[in-house]
């Protein structure tokens, strides 16, 4: 998910882009303001920290891109790609280590484990929005 901050500096290119170019394929996208209830229950796991409150009113406070990525180890290529959740432990080339200031403005969410993104795909999305398709590149991703 691209967070708020990402839509508002106009990074939403520039993030899509990047996973595009490692030879991962969209199948499910869409903007939306989020609500309070999804926001909660997105990040269900913080409830009771310090940062709870001030996250859910950060990500609902502008529209987000809610994404699905599809392709070999994406779980944890993501990871690779988005970098490490504070910008400054994150490695130059990251989409945070590039972009990213602080830990509250931290530009993109991904899941952290394929049992997350499952969880998180069915949160997030209608089974009517994914879009299953072909790309004719992926004999040249993959043996
Ligand atoms: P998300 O879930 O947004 O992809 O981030 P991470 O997986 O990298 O990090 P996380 O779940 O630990 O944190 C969720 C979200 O909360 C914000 N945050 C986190 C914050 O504002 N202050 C904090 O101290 C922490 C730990 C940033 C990401």
């Amino acid at each position: 998910m691209i967070k708020p901050d990402g839509v508002q500096r106009h990074l939403v290119g520039e993030i899509i882009s990047r996973f595009e170019a490692k030879g991962f394929t969209l199948v499910g996208l869409k903007m939306m303001k989020v609500s309070r209830e999804l926001a909660e229950q997105h990040y269900d796991v913080h409830k009771g920290k310090s940062f709870f409150s001030s996250l859910v009113d950060f990500i609902i406070s502008a529209p987000v891109i809610a994404m699905i990525w599809e392709g070999e180890n994406v779980v944890a290529a993501a990871r690779k790609i988005i970098g490490a959740t504070d910008p400054i432990n994150a490695e130059p080339g990251s989409i945070r280590g590039d972009f990213g200031v602080s830990i509250g403005r931290n530009l993109i969410h991904g899941s952290d484990a394929i049992e997350t993104a499952r969880r998180e795909i069915e949160l997030w999305f209608k089974e009517e929005e994914l879009v299953g398709w072909e790309p004719v590149r992926q004999s040249w991703l993959y043996e």
